[in-house]
């Protein structure tokens, strides 16, 4: 079962430099059962043209112009023991325009599967202008969300229905103008929130939008309200208790994940209903899924939810690094995208989270850069360290740390504001609860 020496020249090409205008580089991580050499030649073969054994079928010149070629392999800094990292160029030719599902069947396909390899991760892939310029990428991307929700200077506030499930479409709705009554930006669906019997999506999508104008008019927000609106006199009774850290609009995401054609259903009654954010899970969904919302331009938002991308991001030595995930969700047309707190409740070191977020803001051809979420056991306390390590420019979404506030959601919710404003205003949190009584039980209950 050996790939033939004539082959072995058409994928070996170590020390040298192929041009990364014509290639798609692609780093994986190694570990072998037996020697180096030849493990790379099957990953190499497997992944472009080729497969275990010489084929009568594959003419030279065309091996020449498409096999992958294998120009560095060694031991680094990052790598374990038994590690080797190994770089590896793919003419463009090998690749599908804007096919997502195309590259992942080759880059990350039978390769995870092969017999000689112990252990192989998909650690990045850096890609020429020549391929990305067939992808839209995001509509608005983070630009295009601040501006939406009129917000500057702080971290966007995200709050996450909870329970999971178990709120009535009703219920959800008054939950969210509560929310969105006392401070937070954006409520978003969980990611198994879609469509279910007590809660169903289009009557959820009815009435959360009824009462997202309702607290936006109250808050004196959104389209100017006439003087002679009942909201009027409540707004000046009672005027907006977010003063100039206010946003201009209040945003809903829905969730519309679920089989294609249902999901386009949903983004479109979203949209005819006046949303603007919708919620995938992008890796149930499928990135393809993705592309398809985003080909169809219905000027939405899409929130990248990536609930179970840790199947293949967790285990440092198998599997695909978040990086590359994220950088495919950005090709794909996402406009913001949950990556992780290194504070919270999920797995994440400092190195990755801050990595994946660098690679969905830096500039990267024409793709507009992606809003990153900070997501997963926040809670008000942790809110400076958050923005200590990844600074003001996301998302910060809380849950538990929201709704287990021991004086309920609504108090929970100022608390989470509270937190946001002493940390932009440049003061302790501690200090700031001594004048803010949400903060201060938040603080007790959570440190
Ligand atoms: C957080 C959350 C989010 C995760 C996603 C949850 O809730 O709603 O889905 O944060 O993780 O269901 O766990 P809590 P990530 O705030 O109550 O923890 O952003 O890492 O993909
Ligand atoms: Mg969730």
């Amino acid at each position: 079962m050996q790939l033939a020496n004539r082959q072995q020249d058409y994928y070996l090409h170590l020390g040298e430099h192929p041009d990364p205008r014509r290639h798609l580089i692609v780093t994986y991580k190694l570990e072998v059962l037996s020697g180096w050499r030849r493990a790379v030649l099957e990953v190499a073969a497997e992944t472009s043209i080729g497969t275990w054994t010489q084929l009568s079928t594959l003419k030279a010149p065309v091996a020449k112009k498409l096999a992958a070629k294998v120009f560095e392999l060694k031991k680094t800094k990052s790598c374990r023991e038994s590690q080797r990292r190994v770089k590896i160029a793919y003419p463009l030719a090998l690749f599908e325009k804007a096919s997502l599902p195309q590259l992942l069947s080759g880059l990350a396909g039978n390769v995870f599967s092969l017999k000689m390899i112990r252990n192989i991760r998909l650690e990045d892939i850096e890609f020429p202008n020549e391929y990305i310029k067939h992808f839209p990428g995001p509509r608005f991307g983070s630009r295009g969300v601040w501006k939406i929700l009129g917000i500057k200077k702080r971290p966007i506030i995200g709050a996450i229905m909870k329970p999971k499930l178990g709120l009535s479409a009703s219920e959800n709705a008054r939950l969210a103008y509560q929310l969105w009554k006392n401070g937070v930006d954006l409520v978003k669906d969980d990611e198994n929130l879609t469509n279910l019997d007590f809660n169903q999506f289009g009557y959820r999508v009815k009435q959360v939008l009824y009462l997202k104008k309702k607290a936006e008019q109250e808050l004196g927000l959104g389209p100017r309200f006439s003087q002679r609106s009942r909201f009027y006199k409540k707004f000046l009774e009672n005027p907006n208790p977010q003063g100039e850290l206010s946003g201009r609009h209040k945003m809903y995401v829905f969730n519309i994940t679920a089989v294609p054609d249902i999901m386009m259903e949903r983004a479109k009654i979203v949209k005819r209903a006046g949303g603007k954010c919708v919620l995938v899970d992008i890796v149930s969904v499928g990135l393809d899924n993705v592309q398809m919302l985003r080909h169809a331009n219905l000027d939405l938002i899409i929130h990248g939810h990536r609930a179970g991308h840790s199947a293949f991001t967790r285990n440092p030595k198998h599997g695909i690094a978040m990086r590359v995930i994220a950088k495919l969700a950005r090709l794909a047309g996402v406009d913001q995208l949950h990556t992780g707190t290194i504070v919270g409740k999920m797995a994440g070191n400092r190195e990755e989270v801050l990595e994946v977020n660098k690679v969905i803001t830096e500039k990267w051809g024409h793709l507009k850069p992606v809003l990153p979420i900070a997501s997963g056991g926040l809670h008000p306390a942790l809110v400076p360290k958050l923005v200590e390590k990844l600074g003001p420019d996301i998302i910060i979404n809380f849950g538990g740390g929201l709704h287990g506030h021991p004086d309920g959601s609504e108090a929970g919710a100022r608390a989470c504001f509270q937190a946001v404003e002493a940390v932009m205003r440049g003061g302790k949190l501690k200090k700031w609860a001594r004048t803010h009584d949400e903060l201060w039980t938040a603080l007790k209950r959570w440190h």
